[in-house]
Protein backbone atom coordinates (compact mmCIF):
# COMPACT_ATOMS: atom_id res chain seq x y z
CA UNK A 1 0.00 0.00 0.00
CA UNK A 2 2.84 2.68 -1.13
CA UNK A 3 2.03 5.55 -1.45
CA UNK A 4 -1.24 6.19 0.71
CA UNK A 5 -0.86 9.12 3.09
CA UNK A 6 -0.40 7.90 6.71
CA UNK A 7 -3.77 9.23 8.20
CA UNK A 8 -5.75 7.48 5.74
CA UNK A 9 -3.68 4.05 6.40
CA UNK A 10 -4.54 4.43 9.97
CA UNK A 11 -8.16 5.83 10.48
CA UNK A 12 -9.82 2.98 12.38
CA UNK A 13 -13.32 1.41 11.85
CA UNK A 14 -14.54 1.30 15.58
CA UNK A 15 -18.30 -0.87 15.93
CA UNK A 16 -20.68 -0.24 18.57
CA UNK A 17 -21.24 -4.06 19.49
CA UNK A 18 -25.13 -4.50 19.59
CA UNK A 19 -25.98 -6.67 22.61
CA UNK A 20 -28.06 -10.02 21.79
CA UNK A 21 -30.38 -10.62 24.31
CA UNK A 22 -32.35 -14.14 24.20
CA UNK A 23 -35.36 -14.43 26.87
CA UNK A 24 -34.54 -11.60 28.73
CA UNK A 25 -30.21 -12.31 28.82
CA UNK A 26 -27.70 -11.37 27.24
CA UNK A 27 -26.20 -14.09 25.30
CA UNK A 28 -22.41 -14.17 25.63
CA UNK A 29 -22.11 -17.11 22.91
CA UNK A 30 -23.25 -14.92 19.95
CA UNK A 31 -21.96 -11.78 21.20
CA UNK A 32 -18.50 -13.73 20.84
CA UNK A 33 -19.61 -15.14 17.53
CA UNK A 34 -20.80 -11.50 16.37
CA UNK A 35 -17.64 -10.43 17.42
CA UNK A 36 -14.99 -12.40 15.76
CA UNK A 37 -17.13 -11.80 12.53
CA UNK A 38 -16.65 -8.10 12.34
CA UNK A 39 -12.95 -8.72 13.38
CA UNK A 40 -12.54 -11.06 10.49
CA UNK A 41 -14.06 -8.82 8.00
CA UNK A 42 -11.74 -6.05 8.87
CA UNK A 43 -12.63 -3.81 11.47
CA UNK A 44 -10.23 -2.07 14.17
CA UNK A 45 -11.94 -2.12 17.66
CA UNK A 46 -15.45 -3.23 19.66
CA UNK A 47 -16.92 -0.58 21.20
CA UNK A 48 -18.82 -2.23 24.17
CA UNK A 49 -22.25 -0.78 25.77
CA UNK A 50 -22.71 2.12 23.13
CA UNK A 51 -25.81 3.24 21.90
CA UNK A 52 -26.60 0.36 19.37
CA UNK A 53 -25.11 -2.54 22.03
CA UNK A 54 -27.96 -0.47 24.33
CA UNK A 55 -25.49 0.85 27.03
CA UNK A 56 -28.44 3.09 28.89
CA UNK A 57 -30.05 -0.36 29.48
CA UNK A 58 -28.02 -2.18 30.55
CA UNK A 59 -27.38 -2.85 34.54
CA UNK A 60 -23.43 -2.23 35.95
CA UNK A 61 -23.71 -6.23 36.01
CA UNK A 62 -24.87 -6.68 32.13
CA UNK A 63 -22.05 -4.42 31.38
CA UNK A 64 -19.44 -5.89 32.70
CA UNK A 65 -20.71 -9.44 31.33
CA UNK A 66 -20.46 -7.67 27.62
CA UNK A 67 -17.38 -6.87 28.24
CA UNK A 68 -16.01 -9.87 29.74
CA UNK A 69 -17.28 -11.55 26.43
CA UNK A 70 -15.68 -9.41 24.28
CA UNK A 71 -12.36 -9.83 26.07
CA UNK A 72 -12.59 -13.52 25.43
CA UNK A 73 -12.05 -12.48 21.77
CA UNK A 74 -9.97 -9.69 21.42
CA UNK A 75 -8.40 -6.86 23.65
CA UNK A 76 -9.02 -3.90 20.80
CA UNK A 77 -11.75 -2.94 23.37
CA UNK A 78 -13.26 0.38 24.18
CA UNK A 79 -15.41 -0.23 27.59
CA UNK A 80 -18.15 2.50 27.77
CA UNK A 81 -19.06 2.90 31.25
CA UNK A 82 -21.78 5.95 31.63
CA UNK A 83 -24.62 6.17 33.67
CA UNK A 84 -26.26 8.27 35.37
CA UNK A 85 -24.51 6.99 39.14
CA UNK A 86 -21.18 8.21 39.43
CA UNK A 87 -20.04 5.07 41.98
CA UNK A 88 -20.94 2.69 39.58
CA UNK A 89 -19.26 4.48 36.54
CA UNK A 90 -16.45 4.75 38.70
CA UNK A 91 -16.27 1.19 39.98
CA UNK A 92 -16.99 0.21 36.06
CA UNK A 93 -14.10 2.06 35.51
CA UNK A 94 -11.58 0.57 37.66
CA UNK A 95 -13.00 -2.88 36.57
CA UNK A 96 -12.11 -2.01 32.87
CA UNK A 97 -8.47 -0.92 34.51
CA UNK A 98 -8.12 -4.49 36.62
CA UNK A 99 -9.24 -6.59 33.59
CA UNK A 100 -6.93 -4.76 31.58
CA UNK A 101 -8.82 -2.67 29.07
CA UNK A 102 -6.80 0.04 27.49
CA UNK A 103 -9.57 2.54 26.62
CA UNK A 104 -12.94 3.57 28.09
CA UNK A 105 -15.52 5.65 26.92
CA UNK A 106 -18.53 7.56 28.86
CA UNK A 107 -21.45 9.84 27.63
CA UNK A 108 -22.26 12.37 29.58
CA UNK A 109 -25.06 12.15 32.57
CA UNK A 110 -27.81 12.48 30.39
CA UNK A 111 -31.74 13.25 30.95
CA UNK A 112 -31.17 16.08 33.66
CA UNK A 113 -31.68 18.88 31.96
CA UNK A 114 -29.75 22.41 32.68
CA UNK A 115 -26.52 21.06 34.19
CA UNK A 116 -23.76 23.27 34.53
CA UNK A 117 -20.85 23.04 32.62
CA UNK A 118 -18.89 22.39 35.78
CA UNK A 119 -20.69 19.79 37.12
CA UNK A 120 -19.85 18.20 33.41
CA UNK A 121 -16.19 18.66 33.66
CA UNK A 122 -15.96 17.15 37.09
CA UNK A 123 -18.12 14.29 35.87
CA UNK A 124 -15.44 13.39 33.48
CA UNK A 125 -12.36 14.01 35.50
CA UNK A 126 -13.77 12.08 38.35
CA UNK A 127 -13.70 9.21 35.29
CA UNK A 128 -9.84 10.16 34.64
CA UNK A 129 -8.80 9.48 38.25
CA UNK A 130 -9.50 6.13 37.61
CA UNK A 131 -8.12 5.08 34.44
CA UNK A 132 -5.34 6.31 32.01
CA UNK A 133 -7.50 6.04 28.55
CA UNK A 134 -10.63 7.61 28.70
CA UNK A 135 -12.78 8.96 25.77
CA UNK A 136 -15.69 11.16 25.24
CA UNK A 137 -18.88 9.89 24.07
CA UNK A 138 -20.81 12.91 22.85
CA UNK A 139 -24.12 12.52 21.74
CA UNK A 140 -25.69 15.56 21.67
CA UNK A 141 -28.77 14.80 20.57
CA UNK A 142 -29.30 11.82 22.55
CA UNK A 143 -27.40 13.27 25.60
CA UNK A 144 -29.14 16.58 25.79
CA UNK A 145 -25.98 18.58 26.25
CA UNK A 146 -22.57 18.92 23.95
CA UNK A 147 -19.71 18.18 25.27
CA UNK A 148 -17.46 20.55 23.05
CA UNK A 149 -14.06 20.88 22.04
CA UNK A 150 -13.52 24.20 24.54
CA UNK A 151 -15.20 21.67 27.52
CA UNK A 152 -13.08 19.01 26.69
CA UNK A 153 -9.72 21.62 26.67
CA UNK A 154 -10.86 22.54 30.35
CA UNK A 155 -11.52 19.03 31.07
CA UNK A 156 -7.94 18.25 30.56
CA UNK A 157 -7.40 14.71 30.67
CA UNK A 158 -9.66 13.38 28.08
CA UNK A 159 -7.60 11.21 25.17
CA UNK A 160 -10.07 10.83 22.31
CA UNK A 161 -13.87 11.66 21.50
CA UNK A 162 -16.52 9.59 19.45
CA UNK A 163 -18.27 12.24 18.38
CA UNK A 164 -22.04 11.27 16.82
CA UNK A 165 -22.44 14.79 15.16
CA UNK A 166 -24.18 15.58 11.71
CA UNK A 167 -21.25 18.14 11.64
CA UNK A 168 -18.06 17.37 10.74
CA UNK A 169 -16.25 20.64 11.56
CA UNK A 170 -17.82 19.91 15.24
CA UNK A 171 -15.40 16.90 15.63
CA UNK A 172 -12.78 18.63 13.47
CA UNK A 173 -13.57 21.74 16.47
CA UNK A 174 -11.54 18.95 18.87
CA UNK A 175 -8.59 18.34 16.71
CA UNK A 176 -7.87 22.19 16.39
CA UNK A 177 -8.51 22.84 20.08
CA UNK A 178 -7.02 19.48 21.36
CA UNK A 179 -3.80 18.69 18.71
CA UNK A 180 -2.75 14.90 19.97
CA UNK A 181 -6.42 13.84 20.88
CA UNK A 182 -8.22 11.04 18.72
CA UNK A 183 -11.13 12.05 17.21
CA UNK A 184 -13.45 9.91 15.97
CA UNK A 185 -16.99 10.93 14.27
CA UNK A 186 -19.99 8.53 15.00
CA UNK A 187 -22.66 9.08 12.20
CA UNK A 188 -23.23 6.62 10.21
CA UNK A 189 -23.84 8.80 6.90
CA UNK A 190 -20.22 10.04 7.49
CA UNK A 191 -17.66 7.70 7.26
CA UNK A 192 -16.31 8.40 4.04
CA UNK A 193 -15.86 12.02 5.12
CA UNK A 194 -14.20 11.14 8.46
CA UNK A 195 -11.44 9.14 7.20
CA UNK A 196 -10.83 11.74 3.73
CA UNK A 197 -10.70 14.43 6.36
CA UNK A 198 -7.99 13.16 8.90
CA UNK A 199 -10.24 12.61 12.04
CA UNK A 200 -8.74 9.27 13.16
CA UNK A 201 -11.38 6.91 11.98
CA UNK A 202 -15.38 6.22 12.49
CA UNK A 203 -17.48 4.62 15.19
CA UNK A 204 -20.59 3.61 12.93
CA UNK A 205 -23.40 1.30 13.98
CA UNK A 206 -23.70 0.12 10.30
CA UNK A 207 -20.46 -1.39 10.60
CA UNK A 208 -22.39 -4.28 12.60
CA UNK A 209 -23.94 -5.53 9.34
CA UNK A 210 -22.11 -4.05 6.38
CA UNK A 211 -18.33 -4.03 7.99
CA UNK A 212 -16.65 -5.23 4.34
CA UNK A 213 -18.54 -2.11 3.27
CA UNK A 214 -16.56 0.11 5.12
CA UNK A 215 -13.77 -1.19 5.13
CA UNK A 216 -13.92 -1.07 1.11
CA UNK A 217 -14.70 2.35 1.40
CA UNK A 218 -11.65 3.32 3.53
CA UNK A 219 -9.55 1.41 1.18
CA UNK A 220 -10.93 3.47 -2.11
CA UNK A 221 -10.31 6.32 0.14
CA UNK A 222 -7.03 5.62 0.92
CA UNK A 223 -6.32 5.23 -2.69
CA UNK A 224 -7.78 8.23 -4.16
CA UNK A 225 -10.86 6.45 -5.54
CA UNK A 226 -13.19 8.76 -3.86
CA UNK A 227 -16.07 8.58 -6.41
CA UNK A 228 -15.97 4.90 -5.66
CA UNK A 229 -15.55 5.77 -2.03
CA UNK A 230 -18.95 7.83 -2.29
CA UNK A 231 -20.90 5.59 -4.26
CA UNK A 232 -20.48 2.97 -1.20
CA UNK A 233 -21.02 5.66 1.35
CA UNK A 234 -24.54 6.56 -0.63
CA UNK A 235 -25.24 2.75 -0.08
CA UNK A 236 -24.57 2.66 3.37
CA UNK A 237 -26.99 6.08 3.74
CA UNK A 238 -29.59 4.67 1.83
CA UNK A 239 -29.33 0.84 4.11
CA UNK A 240 -29.45 3.47 7.15
CA UNK A 241 -32.26 5.79 6.16
CA UNK A 242 -34.24 2.62 5.28
CA UNK A 243 -33.67 0.91 8.90
CA UNK A 244 -34.36 3.92 10.89
CA UNK A 245 -37.97 4.06 9.22
CA UNK A 246 -38.43 0.56 11.51
CA UNK A 247 -36.53 1.52 14.01
CA UNK A 248 -32.73 1.45 13.75
CA UNK A 249 -31.50 -0.61 16.76
CA UNK A 250 -34.27 -3.32 16.44
CA UNK A 251 -33.18 -3.32 12.24
CA UNK A 252 -29.67 -3.87 12.95
CA UNK A 253 -30.54 -7.18 14.35
CA UNK A 254 -32.25 -8.47 10.97
CA UNK A 255 -29.53 -6.93 8.94
CA UNK A 256 -26.74 -8.62 10.53
CA UNK A 257 -29.16 -11.53 10.42
CA UNK A 258 -30.29 -11.51 6.73
CA UNK A 259 -26.62 -9.84 5.20
CA UNK A 260 -24.31 -11.44 7.31
CA UNK A 261 -26.00 -14.95 7.88
CA UNK A 262 -25.79 -15.72 11.12
CA UNK A 263 -28.41 -14.72 14.30
CA UNK A 264 -27.61 -12.27 16.93
CA UNK A 265 -30.51 -12.31 19.32
CA UNK A 266 -33.04 -9.14 20.12
CA UNK A 267 -32.83 -6.22 20.84
CA UNK A 268 -33.96 -5.28 24.98
CA UNK A 269 -37.65 -4.14 25.15
CA UNK A 270 -38.54 -0.79 24.87
CA UNK A 271 -37.13 -1.92 21.93
CA UNK A 272 -39.05 -4.51 21.00
CA UNK A 273 -38.28 -6.89 18.27
CA UNK A 274 -39.23 -6.08 14.34
CA UNK A 275 -42.75 -8.30 13.61
CA UNK A 276 -42.54 -11.00 11.07
CA UNK A 277 -43.89 -8.84 7.96
CA UNK A 278 -41.55 -5.98 9.02
CA UNK A 279 -38.72 -8.16 9.04
CA UNK A 280 -39.29 -9.84 5.72
CA UNK A 281 -40.06 -6.12 4.32
CA UNK A 282 -37.03 -4.51 5.97
CA UNK A 283 -34.39 -7.17 4.29
CA UNK A 284 -36.07 -7.52 0.60
CA UNK A 285 -36.05 -4.00 0.60
CA UNK A 286 -32.57 -3.67 1.87
CA UNK A 287 -31.33 -6.56 -0.43
CA UNK A 288 -32.62 -4.47 -3.51
CA UNK A 289 -30.53 -1.25 -2.35
CA UNK A 290 -27.52 -3.47 -1.98
CA UNK A 291 -28.30 -5.15 -5.70
CA UNK A 292 -29.25 -1.80 -7.16
CA UNK A 293 -25.14 -0.68 -6.42
CA UNK A 294 -23.29 -3.78 -7.15
CA UNK A 295 -25.49 -3.94 -10.25
CA UNK A 296 -23.48 -0.23 -10.70
CA UNK A 297 -27.56 0.97 -11.29
CA UNK A 298 -27.21 3.66 -8.49
C1 LIG B 1 -23.01 3.78 19.20
C2 LIG B 1 -22.47 4.62 18.13
C3 LIG B 1 -23.21 4.86 16.91
C4 LIG B 1 -24.35 5.76 17.22
C5 LIG B 1 -25.08 6.08 15.98
C6 LIG B 1 -26.33 6.84 16.28
O1 LIG B 1 -22.49 3.82 20.32
O2 LIG B 1 -23.94 3.02 18.95
O3 LIG B 1 -23.91 6.90 17.87
O4 LIG B 1 -25.41 4.92 15.32
O5 LIG B 1 -27.23 6.68 15.22
O6 LIG B 1 -21.41 5.15 18.26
Amino acid sequence: MEGIPEVMKMAEIIVPVLTPFNDGKINIELLKEHTSSLLKAGVDRIFVNGTTGMGPALSPGEKETNLKAVLEVTDKVIFQVGSLNMGEVKSLAREGKELGVKTIASYAPYYFTGLPKSLIVRYFKEICGEHDEVYLYNYPSAVGKDVDAETVKEIGCLKGVKDTNDSINHSLQYKRVNPGMKVFNGADTLVMTSIATGLDGTVSAAANFVPEVLVEIRRKVSEGKVGEAMKLQFMVDELVSLAKGYGYIPSIYVLVKGIRGYDVGNPRPPLFPLGDVERKELLDKAIKIMEKYNKNEA
